[in-house]
Formats: C-alpha cells, sequence, structure tokens
C-alpha cells in the first residue's frame, strides 16, 4: 500500500490536542447501488467518487480522506459486489475483495430498500472468511419504515459477527456523525498516513475522467456506459488560468458511437458541458473540455485500459 511514512504529524488543535493521533483505512464494501460512493463523498465532505443511479458506476477502489477529531480515515470506496460475467465485471468484484483485505475495518453497505436480496447474501457469505472487524450499515433509511429496519438488522446480523450497525441515510447525512465518532473510537492510535489537507490519492487526470464518466452514466441508458471508457489525454494550463483538457470517450462499436455523439451532437455536447462545469468547480478555473468518441472495439479485454483504470487485468 502506498503510502506516506515520512510525513509529520500535523498538530490537531483546540480541545484535541492532548488526544494521541490515530489513523486506519475503512473499507466499504457492499452490492452495487448501495450508495457506497455517496456515504464516502458525505463522509469526506467533498466528491472524490462519482455517483448514479445506475448499478455498477465505481470500476475501481478510491481512496476519500477525512479528519474527524483526533482521526485520519481512509476510506476506501470498491466497485460494488455482482455476479460478475464480462472481464470487466470480474476485475471490479476482485478489486472490491482485494480492497477489504487492505482495511483496518470492513463497512458493509446495504441498501435498506432492496434488502438481502440477490448480491447482499453471497456477500454476507463471503465475509463469514474475512478476518478483520466488520460494521453494518443499512443505508438509505429515509425511504423504509423503522420496524422493517430493525428486521433487516436482525437478518443480517444472523450469521456474520458485527461489531455494530448503524442506520443511516447517506444522502441526508443522518446517523453519519454517529458513525464518525465511532470509527474514530475503533481505529488504531497511530500516525497520519496523508497530509492533513489531502481528500484524494486519485491524480486531477483521472478524477477528470471519472467526472466525464458520471456525466456519462447519466446522460446515455442501456448497454452504453458499460461500453464506454474516458481517458484524458491532454491537460494544457495556459497564461489566461485556464486549463485546457481533452479526454477520449472510447466505445466499442460504430452503432454506439453515433448513439453517444446524439443527433446533431445534442448527447456529447451535453456530456460536455455539464462535465466542464463541475471540473471548473473543482479546480477553481476556467475549463475548455474537448471531448472525443472513438471506437476500441476490445478495450474491455485490453490490459493497458485495466491498468489506467487501476484494475488487475484478470487473464483467461
Ligand atoms: N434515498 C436515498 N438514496 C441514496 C442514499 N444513498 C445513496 N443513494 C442513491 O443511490 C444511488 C446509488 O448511489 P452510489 O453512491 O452511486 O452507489 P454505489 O454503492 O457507489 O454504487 P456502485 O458504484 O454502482 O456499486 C444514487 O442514485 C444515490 O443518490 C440514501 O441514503 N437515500
Ligand atoms: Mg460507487
Amino acid at each position: 500500500m502506498d503510502i506516506m511514512t515520512d510525513y509529520e504529524n500535523p498538530a490537531v488543535t483546540g480541545e484535541d490536542i492532548a488526544l494521541p493521533t490515530r489513523s486506519g483505512f475503512v473499507a466499504l464494501i457492499g452490492p452495487t447501488n448501495a450508495g457506497k460512493s455517496t456515504l464516502v463523498n458525505r463522509l469526506v465532505g467533498a466528491k472524490v467518487s462519482i455517483v448514479s443511479h445506475k448499478v455498477q458506476t465505481t470500476r475501481a477502489v478510491m481512496r476519500g480522506i477525512a479528519i474527524h477529531k483526533n482521526a485520519q480515515i481512509v476510506f476506501m470506496d470498491t466497485p460494488g459486489i455482482f455476479k460478475p460475467r464480462r472481464r470487466l465485471d470480474r476485475a471490479m468484484v476482485t478489486s472490491a475483495w482485494g480492497g477489504a483485505k487492505d482495511a483496518d475495518l470492513i463497512l458493509l453497505l446495504i441498501d435498506s430498500e432492496r434488502g438481502l436480496k440477490g448480491d447482499a447474501e453471497a456477500i454476507l457469505e463471503g465475509l463469514k472468511d474475512v478476518p478483520q472487524k466488520k460494521i453494518l450499515c443499512l443505508n438509505k433509511i429515509d425511504q423504509v419504515k423503522r420496524e422493517d429496519l430493525l428486521k433487516l438488522a436482525a437478518a443480517a446480523n444472523e450469521n456474520v459477527t458485527f461489531d455494530r450497525t448503524f442506520m443511516i441515510s447517506a444522502t441526508n447525512g443522518s446517523g453519519c456523525e454517529d458513525l464518525m465518532d465511532y470509527l474514530v473510537d475503533t481505529l488504531p492510535e497511530g500516525p497520519w498516513y496523508y497530509p492533513e489537507d489531502q481528500i484524494s490519492d486519485l491524480p486531477m487526470r483521472q478524477l477528470a475522467a471519472e467526472i466525464t464518466r458520471e456525466k456519462l452514466f447519466l446522460r446515455l441508458h442501456q448497454e452504453l456506459p458499460y461500453a464506454s471508457h474516458v481517458e484524458t489525454e491532454k491537460w494544457e494550463e495556459r497564461k489566461d488560468g485556464s486549463v485546457r483538457i481533452e479526454q477520449v470517450i472510447y466505445v466499442e462499436r460504430d452503432s454506439q458511437k453515433k448513439i453517444a455523439l446524439g443527433k446533431n451532437g445534442d448527447a456529447i455536447k451535453a456530456i460536455s458541458t455539464a462535465s466542464r462545469k463541475e471540473l471548473s468547480e473543482i479546480l477553481e478555473q476556467p475549463v475548455h473540455l474537448f471531448l472525443f468518441v472513438k471506437v476500441r472495439e476490445n478495450w474491455g479485454d485490453d490490459p493497458e485500459r485495466f491498468r489506467e483504470m487501476g484494475l488487475e487485468f484478470p487473464r483467461g
């Protein structure tokens, strides 16, 4: 794990001054669409991982770094765990379980509305063999009745030993303060891993590609989001304080390229406008964004693309 070991602990301010620092890695795992990325963004207090209403949005482990009281907590947002079909699916699921291996604590996130149906059951089964301390978070409690939550909590605790169960809403923040307090008390004493002002370890070029991919997930439907992949090709800081960014959206077929462009280029224009707007907010500078759509039939079987995404390439 590439952590900064020579980093001097920054002074903890105010009332926490006498407390020793704490730090650790918390892996969020769960079925796809449970709200893992939404929760990481909420706990970090900034967007570090993209979110959409579609399944399989996150493709690789994204780290979000939060400071709460005397602790620095590194959240590892992982791809949702589901029954994989394509090579990319397998790499995503492997990366999620790999994230869990590296963590001090495992946070299983369940969508309370969906309950334990389908993938959640299989994940609970897989968790039995995971040695780390585990906690359960029932998310989206804004959508369900309290008595259903209690039943769900009991059912999930039947076969796996969770240290604690939290009931939260990642979108409205309810229960999140209690969760953070618990994490501070639970993580080991030790120096912080990252500088105090760092919230992500993703290079800006990659975050920018992710932001465009999010807009694409929000705008395009059916198989298209899953058949596409975004890379930042050029990043040019200009004298006038603006930045010129060129990105390529890879799709698998010519017919998909047509849909990605849209009638009169409407789709690509909408994606580009939304992405440029968010990027200029994040970068706090004007952004000139140029998007190109290219057909690359076998990108889903190309080891180089997996490396770019931060995924292991599954052989065979
Ligand atoms: N009502 C409600 N919706 C939520 C809550 N948390 C997340 N969502 C929604 O759930 C959807 C999925 O959220 P994501 O954060 O992308 O879920 P994920 O678990 O990261 O999904 P993958 O990356 O695809 O595995 C989005 O539409 C969120 O707005 C919540 O507490 N309440
Ligand atoms: Mg996600």
